[in-house]
């Protein structure tokens, strides 16, 4: 059997490539030394993508390849797909869901852990001479009893839900409406009232057009001084810079964060803050979770050229 020509965006582990050249001719756009040239001789040929979540496939790239038939995504979110243009030439899109949404749920609570009781500076203070020199490290935080608040109570955010529940805290959440899987759990709708209810707002909302800045000045300053925003959704679903500003001011008290506008860069104001956690957009970063999801996009984009059912499939809405 021929082999469909794809296109892949970025590079994946070394455990995918083989698989991934078995079933398809791979032509790699990030080995390409100038990428107009590489997408104008090979674009016709290509007929699948095969992207990662924070790379996505834009206008000009879906454009590039004229007789494009499906996008396969590593990783559940597809904010930087252009779902448009897909939807105006009937292309299909597919994700990862499910197989990542334990280990992005595990990061998060490890990530308010860690921020609330003061891990990071804790393990320096050791490893520095601190302990030994100025004795006891500083108090922290207590998680346990404290108020939660879930922005977006999709897959990842009620597995925030249900391991905070272990930790005693009392859990509240923010959606387009009430989930009857959440009847044990408070429903705010309004962002700015959810987060004046909780101590910790965990943002794990789906990003779109509809969510960007969703937490904004307004959602900070309702946090509060002693509040902290843990962040394993995507960058655009936070005004950075009001993020910022209420760090540096003191507005908020604390923020985890493992995703950035512009990331890998990031804005040098984060690397002068002490309140901020900061982690690589590692939250599906598991052998584990990450092997399951590079056979999800080869098993999509296989289905796709047997003509097959996708199993994970994107809903898109027409343009
Ligand atoms: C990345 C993600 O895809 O699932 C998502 O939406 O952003 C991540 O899982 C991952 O970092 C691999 O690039």
């Amino acid at each position: 059997m021929v082999k469909a020509n794809i296109l892949q965006v970025g590079p994946y582990p070394e455990w995918d490539e083989g698989p991934l050249n078995e079933a398809f001719t791979v032509h790699r756009l990030f080995d390409a030394d100038n990428t107009a040239a590489f997408l104008a001789e090979v674009g016709p040929d290509i007929r699948g993508i095969a992207t990662r979540g924070e790379l996505g496939a834009d206008r000009a790239l879906i454009e590039a390849c004229p007789n494009l038939e499906i996008i396969s995504v590593y990783g559940v979110g597809y904010d930087a797909v252009d779902l448009a243009a897909c939807g105006e030439k009937g292309i299909h899109v597919t994700n990862t869901p499910d197989v990542l949404t334990k280990d992005v749920a595990d990061l998060g609570v490890a990530m308010m852990l860690a921020q609330s009781r003061g891990l990071v500076g804790a393990e320096s203070w050791v490893r520095d001479g601190s302990w030994a020199a100025k004795g006891l490290y500083p108090l922290k935080r207590r998680v346990h009893g404290a108020k939660v608040g879930v922005l977006g109570l999709g897959r990842i955010g009620f597995e925030v839900a249900k391991r905070l529940t272990g930790f005693d805290m009392d859990i509240a959440y923010s959606d387009i409406s009430a989930k009857d899987y959440a009847a044990d759990w408070a429903y705010i709708s309004d962002p700015v009232e959810l987060a004046r209810h909780a101590d910790f707002l965990f943002v794990t909302l789906a990003a779109s057009a509809d969510t960007r800045h969703i937490v904004g000045h307004d959602v900070l300053e309702a946090l509060g001084p002693e509040g902290m925003v843990i962040n394993i959704s995507r960058a655009s679903n936070i005004d950075e810079n009001a993020l910022l500003d209420a760090l540096e001011n003191g507005h908020l008290g604390a923020a985890a964060l493992d995703v950035f506008e512009g990331e890998p860069a990031l804005d040098p104001r984060f690397l002068q803050l002490n309140n901020v956690l900061l982690q690589p957009h590692h939250a599906s970063g598991t052998f584990e979770t990450r092997k399951a999801m590079g056979k999800l996009v080869r098993d999509n984009l296989s289905a796709h050229f047997a003509g097959e059912s996708l199993l994970t499939p994107v809903a898109q809405r027409q343009s």
